[in-house]
Parts: structure tokens; sequence; C-alpha cells
């Protein structure tokens, strides 16, 4: 088995099971992955240093080597919370409106991502196989190449690939996917955004794409294809059957009184996740229904991040808002209908949270995958499964097709999916149930990495060109 070395934005030092804190879903992943095939996963450390040195902090935490290098301040400003969480995260979630377009990001961009070349290099040896993963990182594979990298290197992209039309509001676009293309697999989680990237190969640069997926470009040959990413559902079940999940799931079944029904929402606040238009049709739901309004509660656990970043305050403070509204219109003394919070919660009690919930309300308005919606699932008891309610614009939709799909975008739609969940018998439930547990058990985080590690390796493709192409 070859040696891994991946390479995101951030490392997160791998934490026991059951460990306080919010993981993005790409965190999650990785460590499932690294765990397994003995390598190195290198990144930006989170700190900051008045004068970049390159100099590599190596550890080894439950089982995964992390090496990690320290970035100046003003690369943290202008590389990721401007160029990647201020232009390219927007304009891939199909936000021109927030999209911002500043040079200087663009420069500082590169700058980084040669600064990431330089320092992981010493790291590569011969046989190894590198994995970039994300936005953040697209030109690295061209850097790597330059200066003469001649492993297999690939690429993951964790969120969507926008339509032509809006991708080419982004200056210097043709140079980015020109970049692009020194990687020998270019990975996407859907069909969709596979097929936007293609249709950009095609419309504008003109090159052809064979059925495979395969692009001839000045002599090498690049494949992109998707591969959808799973949890990794062993550990999500043992999280699930431990005592502090039945511990949460008890403390939260208690507080709700009665007979009283929940939906939950895990997101990180994020604007793609649909919190504002998740709140609204709550909204409509108990304005229309107030016969069952007062017998439901919805918990939104939703963490800050991106806190820099001035659109992400804006979401913060637009949904207090909105939720204090809602919450003074419709309460009672003995009942609030939303339960905001703020905070990460350790995966156990996470998965406990999952369970208690009749229905999980997964409703962003674009979404790479959404990993949460898969944990819903995996939480869930099958005997007595609660209902997933998932948004057709996430990734996870053409694998989860018996969730009710709704469109996030219409108060009413989601609304009326609500009430038919909290109708729905017994025997439809499990029926639904039963289906999306075996696609989230079987295409899960395991068998990902393996087809992603696979086609890297290139096996039955022909031979790749290296460096200097
Ligand atoms: P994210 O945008 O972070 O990931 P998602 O796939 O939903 O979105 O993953 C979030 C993860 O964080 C889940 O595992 C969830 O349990 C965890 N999490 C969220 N809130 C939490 C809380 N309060 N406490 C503890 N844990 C919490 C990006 C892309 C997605 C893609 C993933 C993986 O945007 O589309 O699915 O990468 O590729």
């Amino acid at each position: 088995m070859s040696r891994l070395i991946v390479v995101s934005n951030r490392v997160s030092v791998p934490q026991a099971m059951g460990a306080a804190g919010a993981q993005g879903g790409l965190a999650v992943a990785l460590g499932a992955a690294l765990r397994e095939n003995r390598g190195i996963w290198f990144g930006w450390s989170g700190k900051e240093t008045d004068s970049f040195t390159g100099h590599l902090d190596m550890q080894r935490n439950f089982g995964v080597t992390t090496a990690t290098i320290d970035l100046e301040p003003q690369d943290v400003d202008e590389y990721y919370n401007g160029y990647a969480n201020r232009t390219l995260w927007p304009l891939f979630h199909y936000r021109i409106d927030l999209t911002e377009y500043d040079r200087s990001f663009g420069e500082s961009y590169v700058r980084v991502n040669q600064r990431f070349a330089e320092s992981v290099i010493p790291l590569i040896e011969p046989e190894d196989l590198v994995w970039v993963h994300d936005y953040h990182l697209l030109p690295l594979g061209s850097m790597l190449r330059e200066k003469g990298v001649t492993n297999r290197i690939g690429l993951f992209l964790h969120i969507p690939w926008p339509p032509t039309r809006l991708f080419v509001s982004l200056p210097n676009h043709e140079q980015l996917v020109a970049s692009m293309l020194h990687y020998d697999l270019i990975g996407f989680q859907t069909e969709e955004w596979l097929d936007s990237f293609i249709h950009y190969i095609k419309k504008e640069m003109g090159l052809k794409v064979a059925k495979d997926g395969t692009i001839e470009y000045q002599s090498r040959r690049i494949v992109a294809r998707a591969f959808p990413i799973g949890i990794d559902y062993d550990e999500f079940l043992e999280a699930s059957r431990s005592a502090d999940a039945i511990g949460a799931y008890d403390r939260l079944k208690n507080s709700l009184g009665g007979n009283r029904k929940m939906l939950i929402g895990v997101d990180r606040l994020d604007y793609s996740k649909g919190l504002g238009e998740r709140f609204d049709s709550f909204d409509r739901f108990l304005t229309d229904n107030p016969d069952m309004a007062k017998d439901v509660v919805l918990l939104q656990i939703a963490p800050p991040s991106r806190g820099d970043v001035s659109s992400y305050q804006l979401i913060r403070h637009d949904l207090e808002r909105k939720a204090g509204h809602i919450n003074g219109a419709h309460a009672d003394v003995a009942w609030v209908p939303i339960r905001y919070v703020n905070r990460g919660y350790p995966r156990s009690e996470l998965a406990g949270f999952y369970r208690a919930a009749d229905i999980g309300l997964v409703t962003p308005l674009r979404d790479g995958m959404n990993l949460v919606a898969k944990e819903y699932v995996a939480a869930q008891d099958e005997e007595d499964p609660g209902v997933l309610i998932l948004s057709r614009f996430a990734g996870a939709a053409p694998q989860m097709q018996d969730a009710v799909l709704v469109n996030p975008h219409s108060p009413e739609e989601v609304s009326d999916a609500i009430k038919q969940a909290l109708a729905m018998p017994l025997e439809e439930r499990r029926r639904r149930h039963q289906a999306l547990l075996a696609s989230v058990r079987d295409e899960d985080v395991v068998r990902w990495r393996e087809h992603f590690v696979e086609a890297l390796q290139g096996k039955g493709a022909d031979d790749h060109s290296t460096a200097g192409n």
C-alpha cells in the first residue's frame, strides 16, 4: 500500500473519540482515512507567525502523523479569509452576490500555495501518493510539478463546482483551471459538479473529454470523476451506542416534556446551509398549523465559523434576530419553539441528539455533500426511525432519494414536508430508513478513500507525464 501524503488547508490534530468541539466534515473524514494508511497530514497549524519560516511542526497523535506550518497574518487575511472564504467559497456555492473580487487576495492565494509546495516537498518520498484537498489549494499540484515532483497527485474538491456562467465571473479563471490540469486525478462529490467542470473544460478551453472523464491537455492525461464522500459509519455507530450518547438522548427527551416531537438541525453557521430559510419555514409551519404547533420543538445547533468574514457576522446577527422574533411571536410560558444553540458537541452526544429527534431537517441552499444528513440516518433507532427532510440542492440528495426531498427556498414546501413527516406511518418510516441506511453504511468514508486512492494509483490507466510539462 502506497503511503499517503494528505494536504489540506487546516490540519486538525486528531482527537480521541468523544472529544469535545466541532470538527468540520473534512477533519472527520480525513482522520479516519489516515488512521488506516500510514501517512502524513500536512497543512496550516491555524497559528500565525510574524515572518514565514517554513518550519515543520511534526506530531503523532492517535495513530496519525501531522506536519504543520504557521502562516503570516497577511496570508491568513488575504489567502484564507480573503480568496478562499470571501471569493471561492461564495462563488462555488452560487452566491456571486456575496463574492468579493480583490486582486490582492488572488496574489496572496498564489503566494501561500507556493509556501505550501515548498514546505511539503521534503516530506514526499518517491512512491508516495499526494492527495490535495479542497478549494484552498487548487493550484498546488502545478506548483509541485514546477518543483520537480513526479509522484501521482490527486485533488478532491469538497464543495460544489459552479456552473460555467457563474464561474467565469472570477478574474483569471482560465489560469486557475489550467493550473488544476497538472493533477492526475480530480475528484468531485457528485456528477452534477463534475458535469459543470467538464462543461467549462469543453466550452471555455475547447478541450476534448472522453466518456470516462479523461482530459488530454498538453500531452498530459487528467481523469475527472465523482467520488461521493460518506461518514465513518462504524465509528459513528459506536459513538451512538456509547454511554454519553444514551445520556444525551435521555437528557434531551426529558427536557421536551410530554409527547412533544423534536426536529433537529446541525450545521456550521454558514449562509450556504440555509438556516434563515429554515427558520422561516418553521415559522410558516407554526403559523399554518396552530393545532400542532405546541407539540413541536426545533433544536438548531450551529457553532459559529469564519467569524472574521463579514458575511458570517451578518448571518449570525440575522439568525439571532429571527430566532428571537419567532420565539417571541409563538412561545408561551411552558414552550419555546426554537432552541438555538451556538456551540459544538462531542460526536457521541451529537449522535444521542440525532436519535432523539423525530425529524432531521437538513436544508442547505447548496452543499458539496452534507454529512449531517448521513449521520442523522446512521443514528436512528431502526425499529422506530425518524424522518430525514433533505434539500434537493445538497450533494447528498442523489444518494438519498428516500428522504423527503424539498426545495429549501420554499417555506410552504418545507412546512408541508414537516407536516408529512410528523404524520408518517411507522411502516413508511422504516421502509425509507432502511433504504437510506443501506447507502449510508455501504457508501461510507472507507469506500470513498479506497475508490479515490485506487483511481489515483492509476490502476488500469496509461502512464502519465510528469514534471516540466
Ligand atoms: P461542512 O460544510 O463542514 O463540510 P458537513 O458535511 O455537514 O459540512 O459536515 C459538518 C460536520 O461537522 C459533520 O460531521 C457534523 O457532525 C459536524 N458538526 C457540525 N456542527 C457540529 C456541532 N455543533 N458539534 C459537533 N459537530 C458538529 C464540507 C462541505 C460539505 C461536505 C464536507 C465533507 O461543505 O458539503 O460534505 O466538507 O466533504
